[in-house]
């Protein structure tokens, strides 16, 4: 009854509603009403009451309600399950269970905390609580298994896209997994699948964005290679207006934008995005370390690396890392 009362309200954001409209359209009584008005305000909703026009909702807070997710969420298939947790170890960690329990496609998790967020090869992920986006969403592309790093490509084209739109800034991509802005790291991505050579039973792509963080909430080690959109836009941003966003651009992407000529095309606003493409890096990887000049990315979502010796080197998505030459970017 709270999140039927929280609807009306954010229906008619900015003005009032009656009392009586409220209780007639819920079957509930006026003091019903009072009650979940005052439960409202208590979660942070700022609601303003007057005895002859009712109730009007002037601001909402920066909480993760589901019910603000789901409301205008314009997507079929992305956020049609939505778990919610104020804190969990790691939402990677949850949607993997429950994506072997069979969730549907499009299962999102979300925490307000993480305090075992995770990285690539066992790396952790800085998640403090109220400050960021830390999510997973459940997928179940039709994909062969060697092409999963489309799905990478496709999420961090999306959020650059979600971010242009929520909070206008422009951000480049760092191949293979990293949003940037200012030449430090914003966005994290963590895909992880469960295959079989022939078929994926299902991806996880987890995004951790660093929303409203200062500079002091991320551990020394890392602040100088670190940012968020506070710190670059020098104000605070709702994460639930960011998250819709991002569901958004994500469904298009994978809906449109996986195979064929939608694969084409995401892959020239990724290059265009790149903030590698053509510049020289070094690559850390399994197989040891390269220097020379990122020269394009394969369909398969690999790096094309030019060496020294002239030579063309493909190296494989999710197991390098890249440092400018002399530094992170
Ligand atoms: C990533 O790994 O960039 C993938 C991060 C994915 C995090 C999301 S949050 C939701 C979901 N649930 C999870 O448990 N994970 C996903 P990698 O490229 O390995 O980068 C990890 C490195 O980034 C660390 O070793 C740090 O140096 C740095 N780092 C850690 N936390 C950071 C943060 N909040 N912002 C920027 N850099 C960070």
């Amino acid at each position: 009854m709270r999140d039927a009362v929280l609807n009306m309200l954010l229906d008619n954001v900015g003005n009032f509603v009656s009392g009586e409209d409220i209780s007639r359209k819920l079957g509930i009584t006026r003091a019903a009403v009072w009650k979940y008005i005052r439960l409202l305000q208590g979660q942070g909703y700022v609601i303003e009451s007057s005895t002859k026009k009712g109730y009007c909702l002037r601001q909402i807070p920066d909480i993760l309600d589901k019910v603000l997710i789901v409301h205008g969420l314009n997507t079929s298939i992305l956020g049609k399950n939505i778990e919610i947790h104020s804190s969990i170890d790691s939402t990677n960690a949850r949607a993997k269970e429950l994506a072997l329990n069979g969730a549907c496609e499009g299962t999102v998790v979300i925490a307000d905390e993480q305090v075992q967020g995770r990285g690539r090869l066992g790396r952790s992920w800085v998640s403090p609580p109220g400050k960021g986006i830390w999510m997973s969403v459940i997928l179940r592309p039709r994909l062969s298994p060697q092409d999963v790093p489309r799905i990478t490509i496709m999420t961090a084209v999306a959020v650059a896209e979600a971010l242009k739109r929520c909070a206008q800034v422009e951000v480049g991509i760092k191949w293979p997994n990293d949003i940037v802005c200012s030449g430090k790291k914003l966005c994290g991505i963590l895909t992880e699948v469960h295959a079989e050579p022939e078929v994926i039973h299902y991806a996880v792509v987890g995004i951790g964005l660093n929303v409203n963080l200062s500079i002091e909430d991320f551990p020394e080690d890392i602040r100088s290679m670190a940012t968020s959109l506070r710190i670059e836009r020098g104000k605070e941003f709702h994460r639930v207006d960011i998250i819709k966003a991002i569901l958004q651009e994500m469904e298009k992407g994978y809906l449109q934008k996986l195979d064929g000529d939608g694969f084409a095309e995401l892959l020239k606003e990724y290059e265009r995005r790149s903030v590698i493409l053509k510049r020289r890096v070094r690559v850390i990887g399994v197989g040891g370390e390269f220097l020379g000049c990122a020269e394009g990315f394969g369909e398969d979502g690999s790096l094309m690396l030019r060496l020294d010796d002239g030579s063309l080197q493909r190296i494989l998505a999710g197991d390098v890392s890249i440092r400018g030459e002399n530094g992170y970017v």
